[in-house]
């Protein structure tokens, strides 16, 4: 099963295939682009354009038995954020050894968002949600949790890792997970906890109030986390009309609606702006 398929299918993609352009405030990103694209020379002077490159005669099926796929990125509109040191107030000489940067607002040279999740909503008729082989881990290394954005299947048990040998104290902020504010002292090196339900879960230490995470948990597979240039894909998802909600925990949620076709890959590019 091929989940990446060649680079030239993906531009062809890029050109073939419904491209939608959303935005956090309307069907346009803030300066009012569309999907159109600037006319040519020879357009703009009434000449004849090029004739278009052929079609592929067969294409490729971007996931197979007819699912469809989704590939985008999530983009910032605003002036890129800069790094922001975090102050290290406590356990200096473990802490301190590294320099920390907040990360609530990860946004990349080419507007790529960091961390923003993506959700398909109403899935049906797709994948059974499957646990994986093995418990997803956030470990705290550094004084930092790693990664700083989890993603969790309903039921799957997590394992909390203190791999810094100096008292942690895990404390999340459930409301249909049972909440819990735990120490983790540092001959505790692992805590194991269970995450029933679908919430999107914040999570904090105690004794070091620089470390946040989150813990993002859903009961389908449709969902997928960006990555340090802002792109995600979602793959194997049955044909139909979702709603697709974007999560990110500085800029709020964004619901859009997106299509899905069998044996296409459609793209997607999602701008999102700080509010006000
Ligand atoms: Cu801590």
């Amino acid at each position: 099963m091929n989940h990446y398929p060649h680079l030239d299918w993906a531009r062809a993609m890029l050109l073939l295939h419904s491209i939608l352009l959303f935005s956090a405030c309307g069907g346009q990103d803030h300066n009012g682009h569309t999907a159109q694209h600037a006319p040519t020379k020879q357009e703009a002077s009434g000449q004849q354009a090029a004739p278009s490159p052929p079609e592929p005669l067969a294409p490729t099926p971007a996931d197979p038995d007819g699912r469809g796929a989704l590939v985008g990125r999530v983009v910032f509109d605003g002036d890129t954020p800069q790094p922001q040191a975090l102050t290290v107030s406590k356990d200096v000489e473990v802490c301190g050894k590294t320099e920390k940067f907040l990360e609530a607002l990860l946004v990349g040279p080419d507007r790529g968002i960091k961390n923003a999740v993506v959700f398909l909503r109403a899935v049906t008729g797709g994948n059974l949600l499957s646990l994986p082989a093995s418990n997803p881990v956030i470990d705290q290394l550094d004084c930092i949790y790693t990664p700083h954005v989890l993603l969790v299947p309903a039921g799957a048990t997590v394992d909390i890792k203190n791999s810094d040998g100096i008292l942690h104290n895990i404390h999340t902020y459930s409301q249909k997970n049972p909440a819990f504010n735990t120490a983790q002292p540092k001959f505790k090196t692992v805590i194991s906890k269970t995450f029933a339900q679908p919430e999107i879960i914040r999570v904090t230490c105690d004794v070091h109030d620089w470390m946040t995470a989150w813990v993002v948990v859903q009961d389908h597979p449709y969902y997928a986390l960006t990555d340090a240039t802002g792109a995600f894909r979602l793959s194997d998802v049955p044909p139909g009309e979702y709603e697709l909600k974007v999560w990110h925990e500085e800029l709020g949620e964004h619901p859009r609606s997106v299509s899905i076709t069998a044996d296409q890959e459609s793209s997607v590019e999602i701008t999102l702006a700080r509010a006000g």
